[in-house]
């Protein structure tokens, strides 16, 4: 069934069964003089290319193959548009490596025809912090596929990682593969209902008119809560205090520390917003909420090009209600003509995602750890870590 996947150290579907298996790393790591020393080999007509994102031209390249090859729905209606600011934030965090940047070219055209990558992170499974690599942007040509590229992609950059001495990696995605430590469901919050209707995003409920459905989603002009702003550079060190906290409450979580929070958090303009609640009396950080852009191109409509769409990132509340914070999102979100608010049902998202209008999606995102065993998996409430 899976001729690849059988082969690595991943839960595999018939231990599924096997409670006696423990809890942690599948397989030990060998000595560094052990890891193979040379690439893998790929067909002759292609090389390997270790990307630098600060060449505009070559993140030019990587936004092009992504933006035509990249992640479709179940429909092939929208596609994953990552803009070029936003892969190379993705790409490029604190002690990142530029050699888990990894394309495949044709030889003869220079043609970007593959991409893998990896960042480094530590992530915490229970009471053990792992250093992993989380891999995303894998990718291979429309007109390569199902040639087995992608096992030579995931074989490589696996190579390069245990160069770094490093074992495990987390990844999602939307197709089911041996074995997920848990399966989310995307929920949309409709902002501009009509575009949403007229491509194809949504539809309008029964007994709706499109007058109606534009009243059900209308939103204040500006956020609600007294003290919400948006988090600057002199914040770092309050919300990596508040969202160390929480996340602490989840089974599988980021361990972040100010270095990453300013990375990943501090506001870019179209590609990370965040935004907090400081006390009017005390001036004490007491919530944060985030979202990164990710728009969609539309394919096939005579009207529109994209879709804007914000994603819910990492949200602390420990004063103001979560679901008055994620109003307060909806509202900034609004505001800056996003059409759509999307969310999965990770961490404490559930609480807030029916009263805020939220409907569930047609897709699934299963969460995945290489080379480290969660027994029995955890449910989406458990999960305290959003990849991009
Ligand atoms: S998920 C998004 C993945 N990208 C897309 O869906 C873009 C559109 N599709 C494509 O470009 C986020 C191609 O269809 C791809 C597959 C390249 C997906 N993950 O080359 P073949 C990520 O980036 C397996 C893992 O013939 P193809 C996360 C498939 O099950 N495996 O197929 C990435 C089969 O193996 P099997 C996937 O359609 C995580 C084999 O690939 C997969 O031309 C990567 C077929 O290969 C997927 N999304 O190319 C793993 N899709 O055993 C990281 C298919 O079933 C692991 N396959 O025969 C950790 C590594 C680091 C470890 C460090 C210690
Ligand atoms: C790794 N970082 O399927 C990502 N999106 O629901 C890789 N559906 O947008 C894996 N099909 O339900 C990504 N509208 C896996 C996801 C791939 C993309 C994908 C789904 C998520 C999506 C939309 C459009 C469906 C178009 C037809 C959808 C319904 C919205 C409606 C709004 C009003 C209230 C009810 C719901």
């Amino acid at each position: 069934r899976h001729k690849f996947w059988e082969t690595q150290p991943v839960g595999q579907f018939r231990d599924a069964a096997d409670t006696s298996l423990p809890d942690g790393p599948i397989e030990l790591p060998t000595p560094l003089s052990e890891v193979r020393a040379d690439p893998y080999p790929l067909p002759a007509a292609f090389e390997w290319l270790t990307c630098d994102l600060d060449d505009d031209a070559l993140l030019a390249d990587l936004y092009s193959l992504l933006a035509h090859n990249y992640v479709e729905d179940d429909e092939n209606m929208f596609r994953f548009n990552y803009s070029p600011a936003f892969l190379r934030w993705a790409l490029k965090p604190p002690s990142f490596f530029r050699a888990w940047h990894i394309g495949v070219r044709a030889k003869e055209s220079k043609k970007l025809v593959a991409f893998i990558s990896g960042v480094p992170a530590r992530i915490r499974a229970r009471d053990d912090v792992v250093r992993m690599a989380e891999i995303n942007f894998l990718c291979v040509h429309k007109k390569l596929r199902s040639k087995r590229l992608a096992p030579v992609l995931i074989r490589e950059v696996t190579r390069r990682v245990h160069q770094e001495n490093i074992w495990q990696a987390a990844y999602t995605a939307g197709v089911v593969l041996p074995t997920p430590i848990t399966t989310c469901r995307y929920w949309h919050r409709s902002l501009n209902p009509k575009k949403l209707i007229d491509v194809g995003f949504s539809r309008l409920g029964p007994r709706m008119t499109m007058s109606r459905t534009v009243r059900l989603y209308k939103l204040p002009d500006a956020p609600l809560t007294p003290g919400f702003r948006r988090m600057e550079l002199r914040d770092v060190a309050a919300v990596t205090r508040l969202l160390r906290a929480y996340l602490a409450k989840f089974v599988v979580a980021p361990d972040f520390d100010e270095l990453d929070v300013e990375h990943w958090l501090l506001p870019q303009e179209d590609v990370v917003d965040s935004y907090l609640v400081e006390s009017p009396e005390t001036h004490e950080v007491t919530d944060f909420c985030s979202f990164y852009t990710l728009p969609s191109s539309v394919l096939n409509n005579a009207n529109y090009v994209t879709l804007k769409a914000a994603y819910s990132y990492y949200n602390v509340s420990t004063k103001t209600p979560l679901q008055q914070l994620m109003n307060d999102a909806l509202i900034v979100a609004k505001q800056k003509n996003y059409d759509v608010f999307n969310a999965l049902d990770v961490m404490e998202n559930e609480s807030f995602l029916k009263e805020l209008k939220f409907g569930p999606g047609d897709g699934q995102l299963h969460y995945y750890l290489y080379n480290y065993r969660i027994r029995n998996g955890i449910k989406p409430s458990e999960l305290g870590l959003v990849l991009l």
